[in-house]
């Protein structure tokens, strides 16, 4: 209680509205283990100094691949959100949350994959019934820690989900400037002009696990089957 009464706040009326409401949302906060410790707002998670005192909390990372020819869901952040606006990233990402009884259970990872369903359904208006939890193909978790802008950053065990789906995009405005579908090129391609941003966990997760995964998914869509690799 007397580390919780020190954490950092800050006034964010500056921000968008809506983001700013968001950010009373309640994350599971865990040790480096993942064990679930307790709970704390968002924005409170996301300051730099308190991450520096070691805050931490649980996320997930979705990759959406289309069936009929293995192209990845990209997503560019919105200039609304308060951490990393405005950079390319991975379909969608965001918290379980402490508010909803499902978002906790840990079997089976089930709490991440029901805030994947929702979350995807918020950011990109994908309808729930089309991202059903058990389809989701858990890869593995990481740790990992990265500034925004200013005084914003991630601290997180980070759950990677993939979903090889069609999907209905009706994007909120609030939370996406613009989404494309890439192949394995084309975002090798992206990647290489610099006048594009991309989030940091993005970066990391596509060089440690998401080339090989496409080269995986090219194979076995020959045979039409497509499984995941053991990559964890
Ligand atoms: C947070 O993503 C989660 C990761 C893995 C960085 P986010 O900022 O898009 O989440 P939200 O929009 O819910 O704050
Ligand atoms: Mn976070």
């Amino acid at each position: 209680k007397a580390a919780q009464a020190a954490l950092a706040s800050i006034d964010l009326s500056s921000y968008d509205p809506e983001q700013s409401r968001l950010m009373d949302e309640r994350c599971i906060l865990v040790d480096e283990q993942d064990n679930a410790i307790g709970a704390m707002d968002k924005k409170t998670c996301h300051l730099m100094e308190n991450i520096n005192k070691g805050l931490l909390h649980r996320a997930f990372s979705a990759f959406v691949f289309r069936p009929s020819d293995g192209k990845l869901l990209l997503q560019q952040r919105a200039t609304e959100k308060i951490t990393f606006p405005d950079m390319w990233t991975n379909t969608c990402c965001s918290h379980p949350l402490d508010d909803f009884e499902e978002e906790k259970i840990e079997k089976d990872q089930l709490g991440v994959r029901v805030a994947a369903s929702r979350k995807l359904e918020h950011e990109l208006g994908i309808p729930q019934s089309q991202t059903p939890v058990d389809e989701f193909q858990y890869l593995t978790r990481i740790h990992y820690l990265a500034p925004s802008n200013g005084m914003w950053g991630e601290h997180e065990v980070d759950y990677i989900l993939f979903l090889t789906a069609d999907v209905t995009v009706t994007p909120n405005a609030n939370e996406i400037r613009d989404h494309k579908y890439v192949s394995k090129e084309e975002l090798q391609a992206m990647f290489e002009d610099s006048s594009n941003s991309f989030t940091p966990w993005f970066k990391l997760i596509a060089r440690d696990f998401l080339f090989g995964w496409w080269d995986e998914l090219h194979n076995r869509s020959q045979n039409g089957k497509v499984v995941a690799k053991s990559l964890a």
